[in-house]
């Protein structure tokens, strides 16, 4: 079962291992009632020597931090400081694989919309086993996605590269609403009618053997993206970031979906439409099982993403 203290057994809270029923929220928490926890999503792997190590560790806390200065939220941890208790956390709960929830919060204390100055964070570190997010079968045979009736804001609109909680309120009503519309997941367009992403995913399409990916400008720059345009470039394909649009989809060659959750899923429909023949293309294929090799060790070039526990 995933999330309980049935597989996970401590919390990482200001520098402390919290039992799993022990590390709670107040009601009266800021964070809680508008929307400003920051948090960041981390996967550790097996790898071949049969340790947990995790992906790309020092990126996702630099990225936390950069979520934090948004909020302007202090804490005495740092980058190194994080790196350290994630894997003191993975090894005390003995995973050999799991997702990393990093999430900060203020004091329960401040009342009303008005942060004060250099607000104190308390930073914790959960973890989980997490298996395929779109389910074993939607990763190897692809996913039904539909185009949301919501739309991606403007950068005018949000802070798009913080990864705060009050942001996830759109993602959530786009998941819903793409479940109950009998997709598997959503693609959310920007105000000017551009593909922007998934809910929580990245998203890349191939034509004629070109990765196309919306720039990250109001888009996550997600961490995974990075590392599939790298893996893409070193395996010869040509990536270019760009305006994409939804009637590009209907006919594009290849479409998946990145993410440190979703990984890469191939994705097969889109709004009902088949993607190439309805399997998941070759080049999908190819860098599927190069990002898998990349988080699981087995590729040298790639050591260098991965911390182990
Ligand atoms: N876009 C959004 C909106 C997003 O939330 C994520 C991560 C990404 C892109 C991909 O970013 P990266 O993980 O750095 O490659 N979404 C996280 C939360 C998913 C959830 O259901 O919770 C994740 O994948 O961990």
């Amino acid at each position: 079962m995933a999330g309980t203290a049935a597989d996970s057994q401590y919390v990482w809270v200001n520098g402390k291992h919290l039992r799993y029923t022990e590390a709670n929220v107040h009601v009266l928490s800021h964070s809680l009632h508008y929307g400003c926890a920051v948090f960041e999503g981390i996967r550790a792997y097996q790898t071949p020597e049969g340790n947990a190590a995790a992906f790309r560790l020092r990126e996702h806390f630099e990225r936390f931090f950069n979520s934090l200065k948004v909020l302007d939220y202090h804490t005495p941890f740092g980058v190194e400081d994080l790196i350290e208790a994630t894997r003191s956390l993975i090894r005390a709960n003995n995973f050999k694989q799991c997702y990393v929830r990093p999430i900060a919060l203020i004091d329960d204390a401040v009342r009303g919309l008005e942060l004060p100055k250099e607000p104190k964070a308390s930073i914790c570190i959960a973890a989980w086993y997490w298996g395929k997010y779109m389910g074993d079968e939607g990763q190897q045979k692809g996913i039904r996605v539909g185009v949301s009736s919501l739309r991606w804001p403007s950068a005018s609109t949000t802070m798009p590269w913080a990864k705060v909680s009050g942001n996830y309120l759109l993602s959530v009503l786009a998941r819903r609403e793409a479940i109950l519309n009998g997709y598997d997941e959503a693609i959310l367009l920007d105000p000017e009618g551009y593909v922007a992403e998934g809910p929580g995913e990245n998203i890349f399409m191939v034509k004629n053997k070109i990765l196309l990916t919306p720039p990250a400008t109001h888009v996550m720059p997600g961490i995974t993206r990075d590392s599939i345009i790298r893996i893409a470039r070193d395996l010869g394909y040509s990536v270019r970031e760009e305006n994409i649009i939804r009637n590009e989809l209907y006919v594009a060659d290849e479409i998946f979906f990145t993410g440190t959750a979703v990984e890469v899923t191939p994705i097969r429909e889109v709004d009902h439409y088949t993607i190439g023949n309805g399997q998941p293309g070759p080049i999908t294929c190819a860098l599927l099982s190069r990002y898998f090799e990349a988080v699981r060790g087995e590729r040298p070039e790639y050591l260098e993403w991965l911390t182990e526990v």
